[in-house]
């Protein structure tokens, strides 16, 4: 007979008025209390002798209420559930901030740390809509694992792998599909992540969500298809030349059929990719479609990144192209203010030598007033972006008196850097 340990403050459990027999629940208001402003409740299940098992449902932050309560009456319901050192939860499902505005966080970590169940959903419960302003996490690391017999759907919020698995039958990222449930009157948040390094047994299909390999660069291993839909995104970023390592990748043991975003990101000061350079950024048993966009691709003026689908792999290759457009850092056609600010948002700071897109047209690996003299240099060359998808250029004298102190600022500080 396993011990059970678990502590619920303010939270109701099975046999307490307002849930006589239901879902077990941590950090939930009854629905009938209006005043309370903050109900937060937590479960620890610690260590390999600890157990809960239910056969009903638990709900992690808020359950599935359709009503939302607005001005005096809004609350927030926060739960934690962490399973740790080797603890056990068993459960018919799991729910995770189920209900607008509320938080739920579920950690699962440690060998042996497992949480059993039939079903789990992070956001609201249906295939239509969405929580909005809740936070539903999901965080498996150290060889912690989720199994589940049945899916895994995150209508909103976000799965974090630290070498952590799940197991399922489908893992389905759905976010941007979602529509706003209907009357509300409000701007939904259909942010679905799943990050990390680890395994999952189960096919994903990527419907509406972004997909990060790695915590800065790693592998996520699915064994299973990988299915993108239009809305999703897949984003890697690039750091080396070795997969795990050196740059994210997705690796699957199934099919891969693409659709959607890719987006890349070089991430290392201390690396540039060259001509030559090749990632595989995602390998499968075979692969079907194509992403529709691709964003990131700008390097320096005269390389580009260009995706290669091969029959078990997408590779990532460096390629020549024709000189680019001088100081078109954020690779729109247009010499302009978008290119200005990134310029001047990443000032002062070490880069990649020579990749464009992050700043560096000198190629000395620092953004500063060559670099910022490169755009001004060709001032609105170019076509510039339709007018209702490009900020404010600004007058000329502006510009000017920006250059001159931006001059000043950045000579002095270069100089005193190479002292
Ligand atoms: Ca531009
Ligand atoms: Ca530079």
């Amino acid at each position: 007979m396993p011990d059970i340990a678990v502590r619920i403050k303010w939270g109701y459990v099975p046999g307490q008025p307002g849930n006589p027999g239901g879902a077990q629940e941590v950090g939930i208001t009854p629905c009938d209390v209006r005043e309370v402003t903050d109900i937060n409740g937590v479960a620890n299940i610690d260590g390999a002798d600890s157990s809960w098992t239910t056969a009903s449902t638990i709900f992690v932050g808020s359950n599935n209420d359709p009503q939302v309560y607005f001005g005096s009456s809004v609350f927030v319901a926060e739960g934690n559930l962490n399973v740790t050192a080797g603890g056990s939860v068993s459960a018919a499902q799991l729910g995770i901030a189920g209900r607008n505005i509320s938080i739920g966080v579920v950690n699962i970590t440690d060998p042996g740390s497992t949480v059993s169940v039939n079903s789990v959903a992070l956001g609201k419960t249906s295939t239509t809509t969405f929580t909005f302003g809740s936070n539903a996490t999901l965080n498996i690391s150290n060889a912690g694992l989720l199994d589940v017999t049945g899916d895994v759907n995150v209508y909103h919020g976000a799965i974090n792998l630290d070498q952590g698995t799940i197991n399922a039958a489908n893992l389905v990222l759905r976010g941007a599909q979602l529509i706003h449930p209907a009357g509300l009157g409000e701007t939904g948040d259909t942010a679905v992540t799943l990050t990390g390094t680890g395994q999952i047994n189960a096919d994903v299909s990527n419907l509406g969500g972004t997909v990060s390999p790695g915590l800065s660069p790693g592998i996520l291993n699915i064994d299973g298809t990988y299915t993108q839909a239009i809305d999703a995104n897949l984003a890697i970023e690039i750091a080396g030349l070795s997969a795990g390592i050196g740059h994210d990748q997705l690796a699957v043991t199934g099919v891969a059929t693409l659709d959607g975003m890719l987006d890349l990101t070089i991430l290392d000061t201390a690396f540039a990719p060259t001509l030559g350079d090749s990632f595989d950024i995602l390998t499968a048993s075979s692969v079907a479609g194509a992403f529709s966009d691709v964003t990131g691709t700008l390097i320096g003026g005269t390389t580009r990144f260009s995706v290669t689908y091969l029959a078990d792999r997408v590779r990532v290759e460096v390629v020549a192209t024709a000189p680019h457009l001088a100081g078109d850092l954020d690779d729109d056609g247009f010499v302009g203010i978008a290119d200005l600010n990134l310029v001047l948002s990443r000032w002062n700071q070490a880069s990649p030598a020579g990749v464009w897109s992050l700043g560096d047209v000198s190629g000395d690996g620092f953004i500063g007033i060559e670099d910022l003299n490169a755009v001004l240099g060709n001032w609105n060359a170019g076509t510039p972006p339709p007018p209702d998808a490009s900020a404010q250029v600004p007058e000329p004298g502006a510009i000017v008196l920006m250059a001159i102190g931006v001059g000043v600022l950045g000579g002095g500080r270069r100089r005193s850097e190479t002292i």
